[in-house]
Order: C-alpha cells, then structure tokens, then sequence
C-alpha cells in the first residue's frame, strides 16, 4: 500500500470514481469485516450518489462472526444489504452476483416489459486500499476471466469482466481514502494493516489492540498468553503494558537482562492478530464509541 492521502489525490480519485459510476449499474462497496465503519470513506454516499449499493464485509475469515452479524443487521437497518465474505477463499463469492441482479430487477423487468433484452447488469467495486478489491476481483472473473475490449461508450483504457453472462464487471476498481483524521479509525486501521504502520508508533497500536481485546475477548489473551490477571480498569496503562510484557516473555522477546522487548512484542501481537492466530477478532462493534 503506497498512497498517501493529499487533498489533490482525493479530488482526482473521486473525479476516477465519477467517471467509472457513469457506466455502471450497481456499486459493490467492499468493507473490511473487522473495522466496518473504519474502513469506509467518510463522504462514500455523497460520492456514489444513490446507486444501487450492496455492501461486502470482506476478510471474514478474521472477523468475529457475531460481531459480523451484529454489522450486517446495522447496515440493513439502513436499508443497505450487506454480505460477510472471504475474497481469499472465495467464500461466499457466488452470493454476490445474485445480490446485485436483485439491486437491479426493477430495471430488467421494466426493459423486459417494453420488450428490450436486458444486457448484463454492470457493476464496479469501490473501496480503501488493501480491503481486497483486487483479490475479489480475480476470484470473481475465476477462469471465465473474458476482457471484451473497447465497447462502445466504454472509457478508454476500461475493461469488463464478466461474471457468468449476467454481470459485467469493470476491470479496476474505485479506490476510496480512508476516514484517517479519527485517532481510534487510524488506530484500527493500522492494527489490521490497512495503512503502513510506520505511520504509527507499533507500541502504541499493539496497546490498543490488547485494551480491546481485554475488553472484548479475555479469555482468549488467557488461554493462549497464559496471562493470569486482566486488569479491570481499560484505562490502566501500566496495567495494560503488563499485559504486553506478559506476552512479550511468553514470546521470548526477551532483551539482555530479561527485560521484555516491548517493540518486538508489540510486533508479535500484531502479526498474530492478522494472521487470525489469536482467533477472529472484530475490532469495531456497531455500539463502540465515536
Ligand atoms: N484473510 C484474508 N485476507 C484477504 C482477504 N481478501 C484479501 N485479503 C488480503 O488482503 C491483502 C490486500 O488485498 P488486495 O486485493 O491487494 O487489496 P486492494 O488494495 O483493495 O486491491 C492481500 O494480502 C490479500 O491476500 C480475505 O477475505 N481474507
Ligand atoms: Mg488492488
């Protein structure tokens, strides 16, 4: 992930955007199932201006399932269907075109009634950097991966893909920028490595993902650290550094003297907390505070 985020570069990716969304039926806007709302851009609906919209929570496999759940019913709640998936595996990559043809039957029954063939329903993927637009997109176009060229009315340099003959698909996605101004949405997005983390001190965000986890799954950091006490109070540091350090010796991130590394450990909690190691994690919950 190589963009950093100007004023000028987010002018011209939402001029790219405006451009694609002229030829399009119905935007699949990828999400990243730990961090829903972190992972969303902050001016998305004035951006895709009411276009029919289903909503990926992607990389689920990492994501807690419940917690998941919980996101799919807020997003309904706002009358946007959402629809937890792997790109990676490809789990629950065949939903996503009978989602999109139900987003568009009102349009395909009223050319069928005026006795027009409908076309394939065309679709584009907008979404942050690294939430796996391009992973869904290759696991989308499989083997039936067909580039049909320049169509008529079709942007220079802009390919379909078509998904079965059904749906076409536009070769590059959206890219959309972050909501990066919040302290805790950068914290979540550098825990779960969608912007760089040199960024951020890995310390401090190794320390938010352990308060969280704390938080939200305890008997989890128990079982697989051997940490005994949890502390109560969340907004206890040192107890929290304890609890680093902790893992840190479970870890052997050891330096001379027998003091725990506490850069190393850091980094240990979060490789291992994107690797899925310590479980599926959601970092974001529809309550959390804003
Ligand atoms: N665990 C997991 N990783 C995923 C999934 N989808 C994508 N990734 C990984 O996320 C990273 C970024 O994906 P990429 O498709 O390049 O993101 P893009 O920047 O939006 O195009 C890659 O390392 C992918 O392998 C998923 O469903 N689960
Ligand atoms: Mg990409």
């Amino acid at each position: 992930m190589t963009i950093q985020w100007f004023p000028g570069h987010m002018t011209k990716a939402r001029r790219q955007i405006e451009e694609k969304l002229k030829l399009i039926d119905v935007v699949i806007e990828l999400l990243d199932a730990r961090i829903p709302l972190s992972s969303r851009n902050p001016m998305v609906d004035e951006i895709l201006k009411g276009k029919p919209r289903l909503v990926l929570l992607n990389k689920n496999d990492l994501a807690d399932p419940q917690v998941t759940a919980d996101w799919v019913k807020y997003f309904a709640d706002q009358g946007l269907p959402a629809l937890p998936i792997d790109a990676a595996t490809g789990t629950h990559v065949k939903e996503i075109l009978p989602r999109v043809k139900q987003l568009w039957a009102h349009k395909i029954e009223r050319q069928l009634s005026k006795g027009i063939n409908p076309r394939a329903v065309r679709a584009l993927i907008v979404g942050i950097p690294n939430v796996g637009k391009s992973t869904l997109i290759n696991q989308l176009a499989g083997k039936k991966i067909a580039a049909t060229g320049d169509k008529p009315g079709v942007t220079k340099g802009q390919q379909w893909i078509k998904v079965g003959t059904e749906m076409d698909l536009l070769d590059t996605p959206g890219i959309l920028w972050p909501k990066f101004e919040d302290q805790m949405v950068g914290m979540r997005l550098a825990a779960t490595g969608a912007i760089k983390e040199e960024l951020l001190h890995l310390d401090e965000i190794a320390l938010f993902v352990v308060k969280y986890m704390v938080q939200n799954y305890g008997a989890g950091i128990q079982e697989r650290f051997g940490v005994q006490d949890l502390p109560e109070d969340l907004d206890d540091i040192q107890e929290m550094v304890k609890v680093m350090e902790a893992i840190g010796r479970k870890r052997g991130a050891i330096v001379s003297g027998g003091k725990v590394d506490l850069d190393k450990a850091s980094l240990i909690i979060i490789r291992e907390l994107r690797a899925g190691k310590m479980g599926r994690i959601s970092l974001e919950r529809p309550l959390d505070k804003r």
